[in-house]
């Protein structure tokens, strides 16, 4: 035995240095052996692949744990600055196969477990997805790790560990349903629970003024937030930083033991339920007041804890010597979005409560700090929480947060000036932090007209009014909370905190995530914040790994890539994949870049059948559309223009349809959010209509329509390298970014897309004739809007005979009269073709025409998929992460030698 244990230490130590020594296969199978014998609930005889995954991962996490160590101490070491990047969502996916390919060890592992029977792909495919997300925001973060740590920058990610992901979705007759993800039912191999890292985190109580006139926050409930750690591996280097995620418990000290010996197990048990169900879904329902209150607490969560825990790791590198005004030289902090706003008033209370500062100082700190991303412009998703509830929740930061809009109120004050009241108050009602406020009174009384001041509506005497000059505004008149104009209650709208000002105003940077996206950031959606702080606002347009996205998820493209261009350096340095473009008509690599999408694509036809049970041919040209379902990302468009494909096939003669159309397989996935019942009739529809596609005799392999249900991190691996086209189709002005466009690009796919988000630079980098356009552009959609809800749109006829043939019932009995409904704007089917589905078809359609005719050409077809790949250098994360640790974090590499 002792000699077994000696051996396996030293394979381990091997196995952790993998810059000096690759271990072999021999060496990798006995470590995993051991680990199944010494694991509970493995044993050595019984080498099955969930089992073998187990071992093999715990196998790997040894030299990450090293790696790891080795990292931390050089950045405890060095004390450099560090980024964190802070973010309710991470999509990891799968690890294993992306971990020991950036240790490079991916030929001995397949060997390793050769040996012992089994595949490496076989042992890969038992792991379940890490999915704590829930869309392109939460793979963005899990993108952003990878090239942080392959370009060996000091930063962690902090996060929540969801007990349950977002949820499962199982696709019915009716539809989608949702059953819960156990994702860590056979447990996690790559966590380490860290017992020895947790804070308490308190919620409720009250403030008190201590003798010193400090607040201080008291009372209330207080639970605990335990880490547990992920190291993430760079590629190619022993960089392995960390992914900490805080799972929340009771202090033990709050157990009810004499509840409990009394028989009252449940009321003992209630303060752990309460603060375990913090951690268990992501996006819990929120529509009830609970569910509300639930998903505040996640997000303060996250915030208390992540920064506890930095500025605990500050003050340690600080040694005897904390010096509070470095901190902004030693941290930044990224807020992903605005659900981690409360970084903003939680650092602020920190600094003056318990560390002593002062207001001034602990602001100037605040915003130095921290920075936010907006990943949004629909008005609907911009963040706001009701102000009752969280002043119930955290009345010390809703304190903090009323002095920043106090604060914010005399800046517009000292910009503007008072002598235009009406831009005045349009700028202080657009910009306040605070929605639906009175104004602190010596500012209402600026904007009072001589008869109605100083009574109200009511004809009621206003109370504390005082008289006010400009001056005393200026020097802070206004900031006494009891001076508001007295107004009624009743009939106003509820008192709001938005959380996108609240960032804005408190962060030093703020930046969209695609060039139109960024300008329409600047000048629409926070305009005003723009014109009084221009140069806080940046582009960082998104980007995506092309280890997991390329190099790891499509060897067979890879492979020729590497051959082409004659080297692999292209997986670090992308821009080497413009080197193919002077290959591109080249008669051997077409054959071979063919051979290797059809690999994929015979992989995804067995993946196909055995999820859906349809079978598809791996000839015809395989068409994708997998996104998160949503009425602006118009699948309604695609599985519409699918519907008149499918109808003039009915029409002609079987000869005629093969002249006419291209074969294909078009495919979905996506998750519609649980409460979204039109984003639900969409899957449903799109499910229909392949049901009945699918089974028309007459058109057999012409025409497949697929929803691949639960769609993932894994599906997406194995879905994006068998792409030939996909649809990028929003409409304009509406998609942030999007980043699946970039991994279709980088693994040789066409896109068919609208000028939004990222879609516009990567036409712009692929070239205008290796990408299919169509439809109104961003700067025209309010006016369309405007001329659709005057009536005075003619729809297309086209599109009129679409729906027509959707409600005869030629997709079963149900005439989806909400679907076709809301495309027309009937009453009660809400907005007016919002989308503007209607407006694009006719454009949408004319651009599958010219995609079938392209496609018939292969050649010219696989000339475009290659500049496609060639075209994309530009859309790797290492570069954005580049960008952002220069332009926004200040923060230097620092690599473990
Ligand atoms: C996405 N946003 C954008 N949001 O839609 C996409 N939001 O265009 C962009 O490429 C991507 O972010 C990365 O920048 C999201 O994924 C959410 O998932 C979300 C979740 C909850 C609340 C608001």
């Amino acid at each position: 035995q002792k000699e077994r244990v000696r051996d396996r230490m030293t394979d381990e130590e091997l196995l952790s240095d993998p810059s000096s020594f690759a271990p072999d296969a021999a060496s990798i199978a006995s470590i995993i052996k051991h680990h199944a014998e010494f694991t509970p609930l493995f044993s050595s005889h019984n080498i099955e692949p969930s089992k073998t995954f187990f071992a093999t991962a715990l196998s790997v996490r040894d030299a990450l744990i090293i790696n790891w160590n080795a990292t931390y101490d050089l950045y405890e070491k060095m004390n450099a600055k560090q980024a964190y990047y802070l973010s309710m969502e991470f999509l990891q996916g799968r690890a294993l196969l992306n971990a020991i390919g950036n240790l490079e060890l991916t030929g001995e592992y397949a060997q390793a477990l050769k040996k012992l029977g089994l595949t490496l792909e076989t042992v890969a495919s038992q792991e379940p997805d890490a999915a704590l997300g829930n869309g392109g925001l939460g793979r963005l973060a899990s993108c952003f790790l990878d090239s942080l740590a392959t370009l060996n920058y000091p930063a962690w990610g902090y996060g929540l560990r969801y007990k349950y992901g977002l949820f499962k979705q199982l696709i019915t007759k009716d539809g989608q349903e949702e059953v819960a993800e156990n994702w860590l039912e056979i447990g996690n191999p790559w966590e380490i629970v860290r017992n020895d890292v947790s804070y308490p985190v308190k919620f409720y109580g009250k403030v008190v003024k201590g003798s010193d006139g400090k607040s201080r926050w008291v009372g209330g409930e207080d639970i605990m937030a335990v880490a547990y750690d992920v190291p993430i591996p760079g590629y190619k280097t022993t960089t392995t930083i960390n992914l900490r995620l805080w799972s929340t418990k009771v202090p033990s000290s709050q157990f009810d033991l004499s509840a409990f010996n009394a028989g009252e197990h449940t009321k003992a048990c209630e303060a752990q339920a309460k603060a375990e169900k913090i951690c268990y879904i992501l996006y819990p329902g929120d529509e009830s007041e609970e569910g509300k209150i639930l998903r505040l607490k996640q997000q303060y969560t996250l915030c208390s804890a992540s920064l506890q825990d930095i500025i605990a790791r500050f003050e340690r590198r600080s040694g005897g010597n904390v010096r509070w005004e470095d901190f902004p030289d030693k941290v930044a902090i990224q807020m992903n979005d605005t659900h981690p706003t409360l970084c903003i008033p939680e650092l602020m209370r920190i600094l003056m409560d318990l560390k002593d500062m002062s207001w001034e100082e602990a602001w100037r700190i605040t915003q130095r700090t921290v920075a936010y991303t907006n990943h949004t412009v629909l008005p609907e998703a911009l963040e706001k929480w009701s102000f009752d509830l969280m002043q119930r929740l955290l009345p010390r930061h809703v304190e903090i947060i009323e002095k920043i809009d106090e604060q914010l109120i005399q800046e517009i004050i000292s910009e503007y000036g008072t002598s235009n009241p009406e831009m005045l108050e349009e700028k202080l009602v657009a910009m306040r932090i605070l929605e639906n406020f009175d104004l602190p009174a010596p500012i209402a009384d600026l904007f009072a007209k001589p008869e109605q001041s100083p009574v109200d509506e009511t004809g009621e005497k206003v109370e504390n009014v005082v008289s006010i000059t400009e001056k005393n505004v200026l020097e802070g008149e206004c900031t006494s909370a009891n001076k508001t104009v007295k107004q009624k209650a009743a009939s106003r709208p509820a008192k709001m905190v938005r959380m996108a000002n609240l960032c804005v105003v408190g962060g030093h940077a703020v930046n969209g995530v695609a060039e139109i996206h960024s300008e329409i950031v600047k000048k629409e959606v926070f305009n005003d914040f723009f014109q009084l702080w221009p140069n806080k606002f940046q582009n960082k347009t998104n980007g995506v790994t092309p280890r997991r996205w390329i190099y790891f998820c499509n060897p067979n493209l890879s492979a020729v890539i590497t051959k082409w261009i004659g080297t692999k350096d292209w997986v670090l340095k992308t821009e080497k994949l413009a080197e193919l473009r002077k290959f591109a008509d080249n008669e051997d690599l077409q054959i071979e870049w063919r051979a290797a999408k059809r690999n994929n694509k015979i992989k995804v036809a067995s993946f196909l059948k055995e999820r859906t049970g349809y079978s598809v041919n791996p000839d015809a040209m395989f068409d994708i559309q997998v996104k998160r379902i949503h009425e602006y990302k118009r699948q309604l468009l695609n599985i519409l223009g699918i519907v008149y494909r499918y109808k003039k096939m009915k029409e002609m003669t079987a000869s005629e349809r093969k002249a006419k159309f291209v074969p294909r397989v078009c495919i979905f996935g996506g998750k519609a959010f649980a409460t979204y019942v039109q984003a639900k009739r969409i899957v449903k529809f799109i499910t229909d209509v392949g049901a009945t596609i699918n089974h028309d005799q007459d058109i057999g392999d012409l025409l497949k329509v697929i929803f691949v249900p639960d769609y993932n991190v894994s599906v997406a691996e194995l879905l994006i390298p068998a792409s030939e086209l996909s649809q990028h189709i929003s409409t304009a002005g509406m998609e942030a970014s999007g980043t699946s466009n970039m991994k279709f690009a980088m693994n040789g796919c066409v896109l068919i897309g609208t000028l939004d988000g990222a879609n516009v630079e990567i036409r712009e980098e692929v070239g205008e004739d290796n990408f299919f356009l169509f439809g109104a552009q961003a700067h025209k959609i309010a006016a369309l809007r405007e001329e659709r809800a005057a009536g005075k749109f003619v729809p297309d006829k086209r599109f009129e005979e679409v729906k027509k043939f959707v409600r005869s019932g030629a997709f079963g009995p149900n005439n989806y009269d909400e679907l076709m409904g809301s495309l027309e704007g009937n009453e009660g089917f809400g907005r007016a073709d919002y989308f503007l589905v209607g407006k694009d078809f006719p454009g949408y359609i004319e651009c599958q025409e010219k995609v079938d005719e392209a496609y018939r050409d292969q050649r010219r077809w696989t000339k475009m998929s290659i500049l496609n790949t060639a075209g994309s250098h530009k859309f790797s994360s290492d570069r954005t992460i580049h960008e952002y640790a220069k332009d926004i974090w200040d923060i230097e590499h620092l690599e473990v030698i």
